[in-house]
């Protein structure tokens, strides 16, 4: 749907669209339009705008990530369909490693995200291994890559839902999570919470990121 620019919720319908266009292509599930509907009724209500916690936030992730010695970052259906190119751009700058990391499982969604990020510049995406689990968790993302997130020591999830984090967390690893909800399971129990809309928070990683590699 090609929404006029000037409609006064032109970025708002716009953000829908790729998500849209995300289920069409496979990439992403049917119920990450109902995430993606939580997600935009927490933004309207700050206003849609980052404001200056997310933005702290922001700075202490991009210290966490250049820190790490073993950063990974987590892509689901949802992130994959809104930011694949400043995921990967950011997977470069750090450097980190990219892993497909989904709740409804499906090989062919995860072998679909690889590619549109592959597609958008990455050399490298790992997939989870049916033979690689980390504890503490039942659902689909228990599954793992053993160069990604099993031996991660910094994992981030732009946005998901709350059964992993805590999980991840019990593993050891330090999480950096991006969610609108404030009040969800991973925006509480993630090392580092910003709460923001994961479209302008990326690209604003991405800024400080290179602003402290220099
Ligand atoms: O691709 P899969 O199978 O891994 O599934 C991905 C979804 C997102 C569908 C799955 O993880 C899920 O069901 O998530 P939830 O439980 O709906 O939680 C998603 C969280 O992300 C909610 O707290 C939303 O408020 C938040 N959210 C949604 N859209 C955005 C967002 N946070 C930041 N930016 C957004 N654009």
């Amino acid at each position: 749907m090609k929404v006029p620019k000037t409609h006064p919720r032109y970025t708002s319908l716009t953000i829908r669209n790729k998500l849209v266009e995300g289920v069409k292509k496979g990439i992403t599930s049917k119920h990450g339009l109902i995430a993606h509907g939580r997600g935009e009724a927490f933004d309207y209500l700050i206003g849609e705008k980052t404001n200056i916690k997310a933005k702290k936030a922001i700075e202490r992730a991009a210290k966490l990530l250049l820190k790490a010695k073993h950063p990974v970052i987590s892509v689901n259906g949802n992130s994959a369909a809104l930011v694949p190119k400043e995921l990967v751009q950011l997977s470069k700058l750090i450097p980190a490693k990219l892993e497909v990391n989904i709740f409804h499982s499906s090989k062919k969604r995860e072998l679909k995200i690889k590619k549109e990020l592959i597609r958008n510049g990455a050399k490298e995406v790992l997939l989870p291994q049916k033979n690689c689990k980390i504890k503490h968790l039942d659902s689909n993302r228990k599954y793992v890559n053993k160069e990604g997130i099993y031996k991660a020591d910094v994992v981030f999830v732009p946005l998901e839902d709350g059964d992993r984090t805590e999980a991840l967390i019990k593993n050891k690893k330090k999480v950096i999570v991006i969610d609108l909800n404030p009040m969800s399971r991973s925006a509480q129990k993630a090392t580092i919470t910003i709460v923001d809309n994961i479209v302008r928070a990326v690209p604003l990683l991405i800024e400080k990121v290179k602003q402290y590699k220099n």
